[in-house]
């Protein structure tokens, strides 16, 4: 008789809350790492970050000045339109309300742009309030490339394509001009608690 067999105990994952799950996603622990080309390596020498468009005068930071301005570390849950959800990612970074705080404008949209030149549209109104912010930092170490090092924008109350890695760029625009995956099919604004995956949901 061979001796009985001890098995393997599977890691147990934490019970989700699932008051926190938007509709129609689902709780996962990895990180995924979504991106529609290559992963630009943009050293932090020479790097900033640019607001530029429909402003009084034109913002930019080098790499030294933004980790230079107050910044936050904070736990938010993440939300990709190809249904995983992240609960409790924990980030660092500076708030757009400190970015943007002294800017006049009539501007009521903002296109990111990034290395590699990726695209996206968001309603300035949802840069501001705590709501967005530029991170460097997850989980306590520096971001990796593959999820938007050396920063990259982070709006978590909108799904993930919104929060746009290796941002280089906010222009402000007075008309809204649809991003890569929006101009893809997506929907234009994409809450993810009203499911606002493509055009039309
Ligand atoms: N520059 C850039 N930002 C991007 C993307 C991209 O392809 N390029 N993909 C978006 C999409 S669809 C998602 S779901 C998230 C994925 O981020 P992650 O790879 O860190 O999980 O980044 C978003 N930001
Ligand atoms: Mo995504």
């Amino acid at each position: 008789m061979p001796p009985i067999s001890r098995g393997f105990h599977r890691r147990r994952e934490p019970e989700p809350d699932q008051s926190r799950i938007p509709p129609g996603q689902y709780p996962t622990w990895d990180f995924p790492v979504l991106s529609a080309g290559p992963t630009p390596h943009t050293p932090t020498d020479g790097w900033t970050l640019r607001v530029d468009g429909a402003i009084d005068e034109v913002r930019q930071w080098t790499w030294d000045e933004l980790l230079a301005l107050p910044s936050e570390t904070f736990t938010v849950d993440i939300h990709c339109v190809t249904k995983w959800t992240k609960l409790d990612t924990t980030w660092t970074g500076v708030s757009l309300d400190t970015l943007l705080g002294d800017v006049e404008t009539e501007a009521e949209y903002v296109v990111a742009w990034c290395d590699g030149d990726y695209t996206t549209n968001v309603p300035l109104e949802d840069l501001l309030g705590g709501r967005a912010w530029i991170v460097y930092d997850y989980g306590g170490e520096p971001l990796e490339p593959e999820h938007g090092g050396p920063a990259r924008l982070l709006v978590p109350h909108l799904y993930f394509w919104k929060s746009a890695k290796w941002v280089r760029a906010l222009t402000l625009t007075l008309d809204d001009q649809p991003g890569f995956w929006e101009s893809a099919g997506y929907h234009d604004y994409g809450d993810p608690w009203r499911e606002q995956r493509y055009w039309g949901d």
